[in-house]
């Protein structure tokens, strides 16, 4: 069985500058190229998931008439109100422009659905549809995966923790994660609690 190196949500809209910017989030960018690089030599695919929005999402304060960064209820699951951000096609939704996008072999887009938020790059957060991931990963006979990217507390958790769920090996590349912290200590929460399900954390020497 092989591995994939999964970079989450690099996108303009979690950077400096941009709706929903993560604190120091540019600064993985780097660490993506650098693992990008390294995974290459050892063979395996690089996938980059999306977060990628229809105008009237609902995770949208401005659509829940909410104000942002508050907590509230989106047809029966519980919600945080975000920024406008990741909106299909815009700026914000693009990666970043330095990341080595010419080495992706896989695109995961997700959030399409206006209805529900969704952070895994696996599943909606009802669990209720899947996206194309666990098909191809399959398909190209992966089960091992090295994920990092933004953020630690919101799509790299339900990424990692679907994964290990759904069976496979998860190492987490922690100096390539950077969190939300609506709570300051949510990101390392979050690491604890992807370690305590099965999680592995690496370095990116480890990967040379
Ligand atoms: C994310 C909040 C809203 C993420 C996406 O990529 O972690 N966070 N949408
Ligand atoms: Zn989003």
């Amino acid at each position: 069985m092989k591995s994939a190196l999964m970079l989450v949500d690099l996108q303009n809209d979690f950077c400096h500058g941009g709706a929903l910017a993560v604190h120091d989030a540019d600064a993985v960018i780097n660490v993506a190229n650098r693992a990008i690089e390294l995974c290459k030599v050892h063979e395996m695919a690089i996938i980059a998931t999306q977060d990628w929005h229809p105008d009237d999402h609902g995770s949208f304060a401005v659509n829940a008439g909410t104000e942002p960064w508050t907590t509230g209820e989106l047809n029966g699951l519980s919600q945080v109100w975000w920024p406008v951000h990741c909106v299909q096609e815009q700026p914000g939704a693009a990666f970043h422009p330095q990341l080595e996008k010419q080495s992706l072999d896989f695109v995961v887009r997700k959030g399409q659905n206006s209805g529900i938020d969704s952070y895994s790059a696996f599943f909606d957060n009802g669990h209720r549809a899947a996206t194309p991931l666990h098909h191809w990963l399959k398909g190209n006979q992966i089960n091992r995966l090295i994920v990092m990217g933004l953020a630690t507390d919101y799509c790299v958790k339900f990424t990692v923790l679907d994964a290990l769920d759904m069976g496979y090996q998860v190492a987490l590349l922690e100096e390539g994660c950077r969190g939300v912290n609506l709570s300051p200590n949510d990101s390392q929460q979050a690491i604890e609690q992807m370690q305590q399900a099965g999680a592995r954390l690496i370095t990116l020497s480890e990967l040379a």
